[in-house]
């Protein structure tokens, strides 16, 4: 297996298992050497939890990355996800520019949204920036909620498959190139992922579980991410991740509210990307 390192870059929620704390273990797995760059720590994620602390650690990405860049320091994916301002979006946008091997993947997940709103702390303004960043990403993993709020497209509960075909042309007209568009349903009881690569389109349709856990989406970039460096296609992982996020969530009790239980089905992971 050829050695592959990644860069990710979000929050550090210390509770709640999202962000860091899922990319890292799952990355890990994949048996891809994962460095961090951590936007910010919480003391839990916002999803929930009342009185959650917030320390931003915006001021710190640039001195991080010059001392990356005197040590000739590279990664051959970036993969983005929670990030705290507008500024942030700016600064992760120099380090695209700067510490990348030639032919690195930029994957972004839009991560500010999910049911038709924002998450707390999150405006249009800064979801505009978030769509200029995903310009500029070679992949970029939003659900339907993420992609409104970049194009100015009306979210809806429903809908049919000319109105994905909407959000995709918009994307494109906003220079974004490939697009896993997550949470995609035709049909009580399933849901699925829409793969854009290049010009082709391509749906995998899986059982949709009623539980709406935090950090669904942060377990499906990772998994994705990792199925990816692994030599996987686009639609390869983004259906490896969509099977190991099912199975995550099964694994998942009702009491567990705050996050996805990954760490059973990381076996079952590890057994497929073999
Ligand atoms: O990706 C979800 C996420 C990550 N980080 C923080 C969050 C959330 C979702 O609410 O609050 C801090």
């Amino acid at each position: 297996m050829e050695n592959k390192r990644i860069l990710t870059v979000q929050d550090i929620s210390c509770v709640g298992q999202c962000s860091l704390t899922v990319a890292l273990p799952i990355l890990s797995a994949c048996g891809i050497e994962t460095c961090v760059l951590p936007s910010a720590v919480l003391s839990t994620h916002t999803g929930g939890f009342k009185g959650y602390t917030f320390r931003d650690l915006t001021e710190d990405i640039p001195p991080i990355r010059k001392h990356w860049e005197a040590e000739k320091i590279v990664f051959d994916a970036v993969y983005t996800g929670y990030l705290g301002s507008t500024k942030q979006i700016d600064y992760v946008r120099d380090i695209f520019n700067s510490t990348v091997a030639s032919g690195a993947k930029k994957i972004v997940d839009p991560a500010m949204a999910d049911n038709g709103k924002l998450y707390y702390g999150f405006d249009q303004n800064f979801a505009d920036a978030m769509a200029a960043l995903c310009a500029d990403a070679d992949v970029i993993l939003p659900n339907i909620t993420e992609a409104c709020f970049m194009t100015g497209i009306e979210y809806k509960e429903s809908y049919d498959e000319k109105y994905i075909e909407t959000l995709f042309k918009a994307m494109a007209d906003k220079g974004i190139k490939d697009v896993i568009l997550t949470g995609v349903g035709f049909e009580k009881g399933f849901t699925g992922v829409m793969v854009k690569t290049g010009g082709k389109v391509e749906y995998y349709r899986h059982k949709r579980l009623d539980v709406s856990s935090h950090g669904t989406g942060d377990v499906y970039a990772s998994a994705f991410c990792g199925a990816l460096l692994r030599g996987y296609s686009e639609y390869d992982s983004a259906k490896i991740a969509a099977d190991f996020t099912v199975e995550c969530i099964k694994s998942t009790e009702k009491e567990h509210w705050y996050g996805v239980r990954f760490e059973p089905t990381l076996p079952k992971l590890i057994e497929k990307l073999k």
